[in-house]
């Protein structure tokens, strides 16, 4: 055979061809939601695998370097983050990570795909109990609501200091939560002083939506930040975009509080270092506005 042909392997593949792959030793549930077909594997070295139409969503080992930089950063940036929104996150990693924080008095998760929590509550040991709490409504700081986080945003009478977007990429389902409209609903839901992160795909093999999401996002917060931090099972280093409403400064994070978190990968002593970006990128998203 002219390849080393790997059998036992998931391999999900970024365009022109790279690929970001798991040896796995079986599947353990595969299912069509009404939204989206869910695997779930055992790999042999990262715990399992959760992947959703072809991607890889998290692995047990190592997810915390996705979820802690989506949420610290603007948690510790914001000066005391009490409402919380997640939109997607069905997992309850992110919830996870909110919840850590004291100053939190209500967070809701919305996920679309009722699915995602019940297999990852059922299969993952990302949050099992969170996830248990919240399906039967017993957790006193967070509620779950099953349904479409662009309908919600648009209808809530809710405000929120932070909103965090933790969806699969700007293609399929979560396409609408990348548009200037939901941006705007974002930004008027956001208290005075508020802070919106969303995941924003691979910085090599995604800059185009990249670019196309900080150009949408500056026509509509009053600042927008973005940075990148290599994340275990995605092709990285992966973008983050970040937009302010009103008087908060995202270069600056609050080490006390920070030092209470005992944090794995993100190091809050050095925020600055997140916003490493390739110098071809950082042209693109400049020139981009
Ligand atoms: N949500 C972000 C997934 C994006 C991954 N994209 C990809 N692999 N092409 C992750 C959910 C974890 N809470």
């Amino acid at each position: 055979m002219p390849f080393n042909r790997e059998d036992n392997a998931f391999i999900e593949w970024y365009p022109r061809g790279y690929g970001v792959g798991f040896k796995v030793k079986r599947r353990l549930f595969e299912i069509q939601t009404d939204y989206q077909r869910l695997e779930i594997y055992e790999t042999e070295g990262f715990g399992k695998l959760l992947v959703l139409d072809g991607t890889v969503q998290l692995v047990e080992v190592g997810e915390e370097s996705y979820h802690e930089v989506l949420v610290h950063p603007v948690m510790l940036a914001h000066p005391s983050p009490r409402r919380v929104l997640v939109i997607g996150g069905g997992d309850g990693g992110t919830l996870r990570e909110v919840l850590r924080h004291e100053t939190v008095e209500k967070a809701t998760m919305v996920e679309i795909d009722e699915g995602v929590v019940e297999a990852s509550y059922l299969y993952l040991d990302v949050a099992k109990d969170l996830l248990e709490r919240l399906i039967k409504g017993e957790e006193p700081r967070a509620e779950l609501v099953i349904g479409d986080g662009v309908g919600y945003l648009r209808e809530t009478d809710g405000r929120f200091d932070v909103i965090i977007v933790d969806s699969t990429d700007p293609v399929g389902p979560a396409k609408l939560l990348f548009s200037e409209d939901f941006y705007r609903d974002a930004y008027e839901k956001l208290n005075e002083r508020g802070l919106y992160i969303t995941q924003a795909g691979s910085v090599y093999l995604f800059t185009n939506e990249l670019v196309d999401a900080y150009r949408t996002m500056k026509r509509v917060f009053d600042r927008v930040y973005y940075f990148s931090f290599p994340v275990i099972g995605y092709a990285s280093p992966w973008g983050f975009l970040v937009g302010v409403k009103g008087d908060v400064d995202f270069c600056k994070v609050d080490l006390s509080r920070a030092e209470k978190l005992d944090l794995y990968y993100y190091d809050p002593r050095n925020h600055e270092t997140l916003f490493q970006m390739p110098r071809y990128v950082r042209k693109l998203l400049e020139e981009s506005t």
